[in-house]
């Protein structure tokens, strides 16, 4: 699978072809099952640039076929790696930052490439995958074929692309606005409450007030009367 690293150029009629032969990557079936960065879990020399395609079988009959695969990573990958979900560099971006098992592709194909900086190894990034065909039947399917991955079930979240997967959810998500409105009308009976108190204190307070306020006032009125001999 592993080539030597061969540059060659073709004169042609007014123009020139030079092309590369990469010294990693390659066409990847089910029967291969790993694929290591070279030199893992060293990192690669500077320079290095691969590209895996990783092509499970096509459907056969009601049964679709996908990758499932377990990502050995060390380092922070940044733009070394690139997963995509797809046989192409225009296939959708599978962002994935660190190790972890058991992630499913929805598509038979993978585009892996891994490149390092010309002048230094990248960081000492490195990486692993092992892979294996994950078949889905007709039971394990979205309506359009797509293989029905086990997290996609009744999260709120279109991700069959025809809302297969959020059909017959018997026990919907609460919604963060349920919560939000729990909490507002906790802190209106709590005002509702003050305010209550604070009417029933004034109520009986202010009478009392004003009525030593008019005592006060006529023993005023009185020692502003004439005196009694
Ligand atoms: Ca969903």
């Amino acid at each position: 699978m592993t080539a030597g690293l061969k540059n060659m150029s073709l004169p042609g009629h007014g123009f020139d072809i030079s092309y590369k032969l990469l010294g990693c990557g390659g066409n990847l079936t089910e029967a291969n099952k790993t694929l290591s960065t070279p030199n893992y879990p060293k990192p690669a020399p500077s320079g290095t640039d691969c590209i895996w395609i990783l092509t499970m079988p096509p459907p056969v009959k009601d049964t679709n076929n996908i990758i499932s695969f377990n990502l050995t990573l060390k380092g922070v990958p940044g733009d070394a790696l690139q997963i995509r979900d797809g046989g192409s560099v225009r296939s959708n971006l599978i962002m994935v930052n660190k190790t972890g098992t058991g992630i499913l592709s929805r598509t038979n194909k993978l585009w892996i490439r891994y490149t390092t900086s010309p002048k230094k190894a990248n960081d000492g990034v490195s990486f692993q995958i092992n892979f294996s065909k994950h078949s889905c039947d007709k039971k394990h399917q979205c309506d359009n074929g797509l293989c029905l991955h086990p997290e996609w079930r009744c999260n709120g979240v279109d991700d069959c692309g025809d809302n297969t997967d959020e059909r017959n959810c018997t026990a919907p998500m609460p919604k963060p606005k349920k919560q939000t409105g729990v909490v507002k009308s906790y802190w209106v009976a709590i005002v509702f409450f003050v305010a209550l108190i604070l009417g029933v204190a004034l109520a009986i307070l202010v009478p009392k007030f004003m009525k030593r306020f008019r005592n006060k006032n006529y023993n005023r009125f009185d020692d502003m009367g004439p005196s009694v001999a």
